[in-house]
């Protein structure tokens, strides 16, 4: 077929993203195409069912087609630098997200919270989503975590958009407008995507402070504070950290010799109310109350959601007990900063699971905590041996080939150990999983099945 004349927009890449843009533009009665480089992409069986006139390429990019778009919208996955993309832009097209689509289609007229930051933007945007229905309000809840923004739009009587949103996103969206927005933390993580240089990617996650009102940033991340405060148009600041906060910001103080949640010097909540695990969680928290108080939710409903809600899988979130031992998955831990806070902010000892492709990543900021937190360390996939080489001498290292051998070696190091205090077994790789799984919830999975095995073993001896 000759799309040559006819097409106004090229969908690049038919992922989850790049159906729901088909579903827009097609509500929108717009021209368009698919292109996507892989030869049988995801969706191609309900493009055909659905939209059988949509012209399609797949195999590789069709440089044709891009060469005679007005526009290109881009899937996450698919870095803008790719050159047929380049090549597009410089005859004149314009490079777009679906994220911008979205900003297009509401403008202002409903209010959207966004979040972003290297980790936890699934675990604050799962408890801002809760907050509001808990608060009562009707409220749609996408982005990176899952439901793609443009399905969101389907339904029409949302009060509040909440959008969890990647730096790949961010990248693609400039009329994106906020009530309030959050840049949670900086740390490595995708700098394949951006020429290996940790300012470029950070900069990306700059763009979501761009036209924000209320701009949330943290306090304990040089990163976040800094675009903070060099964003312009926003009407306040408001800061979180694990301080003593001034007045006006989130915080923890001190009341009888407990740790508790305040804004100021109002005391909200004791710390160890909140069920999510680690220090990090309690980072996350403050974040989704300050977004949760722009959004204007009910303090009661946002404090008894901290105290219920125990976490997402994959995310520290507690296994079991087995002789004492605490046994945490965090297969979501596929980056050094996940790890990092993953070890230190657990109670403690640990015996750590680690391993699998770093992408490049440098592993030495997990160096202390290993060498202050970890009993062991059993390592395995790709880059064992280069996690193995930041770790000093003082701390025993495994290497492993599968999971389950790691599950025995761990609770053999665990059960050994003379330790007081509570001592844990923490699966968080700092890697991701595929050259062992298919993804981080395989992973996690197979872990969580050998985990439980061993449970019964040990409770049958
Ligand atoms: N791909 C090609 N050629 C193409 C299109 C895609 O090779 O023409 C490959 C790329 O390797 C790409 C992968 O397919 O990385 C996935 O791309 P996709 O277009 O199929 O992705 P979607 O299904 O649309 O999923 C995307 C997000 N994926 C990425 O950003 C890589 C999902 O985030 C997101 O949930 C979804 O949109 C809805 O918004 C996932 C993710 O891993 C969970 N995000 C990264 C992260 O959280 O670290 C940023
Ligand atoms: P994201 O959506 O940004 O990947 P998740 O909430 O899914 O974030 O958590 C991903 C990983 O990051 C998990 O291992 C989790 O324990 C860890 N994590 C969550 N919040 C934080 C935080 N504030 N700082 C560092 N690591 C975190």
């Amino acid at each position: 077929m000759n799309a040559q004349h006819s097409i106004n927009s090229v969908i690049v890449g038919l992922g989850k993203t790049g159906l729901s843009v088909v579903r827009y533009l097609a509500s929108q009665n717009k021209s368009f195409a698919v292109v996507d480089s892989r030869q049988t992409p995801p969706n191609a069986e309900d493009l055909k069912r659905d939209y059988e006139e949509v012209p399609f390429h797949f195999g590789d990019f069709n440089s044709s087609w891009f060469a005679s778009a007005d526009q290109l919208v881009v899937n996450p996955g698919i870095a803008v630098a790719t050159p047929e993309i380049q090549q597009a832009k410089q005859s004149g097209a314009e490079i777009i997200g679906d994220i911008e689509l979205f900003s297009r289609e509401i403008g202002q007229t409903k209010p959207i919270i966004a979040i972003t930051g290297s980790n936890g933007k699934t675990t604050v945007t799962l408890l801002l989503d809760l907050m509001a229905k808990k608060s009562g309000v009707t409220v749609a809840t996408g982005g990176n975590v899952g439901t793609p923004a443009l399905d969101l739009l389907l339904e029409s009587d949302t009060e509040l958009f909440i959008l969890e949103l990647s730096s790949y996103q961010l990248e693609t969206s400039p009329s994106l407008k906020t009530l309030s927005a959050v840049v949670l933390n900086v740390s490595e993580d995708h700098l394949d995507r951006y020429d290996n240089d940790i300012e470029k990617y950070a900069q990306s996650k700059a763009a979501i402070y761009k036209n924000c009102k209320t701009v949330i940033a943290n306090r304990d991340d040089a990163y976040s504070m800094r675009f903070a405060n060099e964003a312009k148009g926003y009407n306040t600041i408001v800061s979180f950290g694990l301080d003593k906060p001034d007045a006006g910001q989130y915080g923890l103080i001190t009341v009888s010799g407990k740790e508790w949640l305040a804004k100021g010097s109002k005391a909200l909540l004791a710390a160890d109310e909140i069920k999510l695990p680690g220090r990090h969680n309690i980072s996350n928290a403050l974040a989704v109350l300050a977004l949760g108080e722009v959004a204007g939710f009910k303090m009661p409903a946002m404090l008894e959601v901290l105290k219920e809600f125990s976490g997402t899988e994959h995310r520290t979130q507690w296994l079991a007990n087995i002789k004492d031992v605490n046994w945490y998955n965090d297969s979501k831990g596929t980056n050094v900063g996940a790890t990092l806070a993953a070890l230190s902010g657990l109670p403690g000892k640990t015996v750590l699971i680690a391993g699998g492709q770093g992408k490049g990543a440098d592993f030495l900021p997990l160096q202390q905590a290993i060498k202050e937190k970890a009993l062991a360390v059993v390592l395995m996939g790709e880059d064992a041996k280069i996690i193995a080489k930041i770790i000093t001498d003082a701390v025993p290292v495994v290497f492993v080939d599968s999971m389950s051998e790691a599950v025995k070696v761990a609770y053999e190091l665990s059960e050994g150990s003379d330790e007081s205090g509570q001592i844990n077994v923490l699966l968080s790789p700092a890697c991701a999983s595929f050259d062992m799984f298919d993804n981080y919830m395989v992973r996690g999975e197979v872990f969580m099945n050998a985990v439980s095995s061993l449970e019964k073993e040990v409770a049958s001896d």
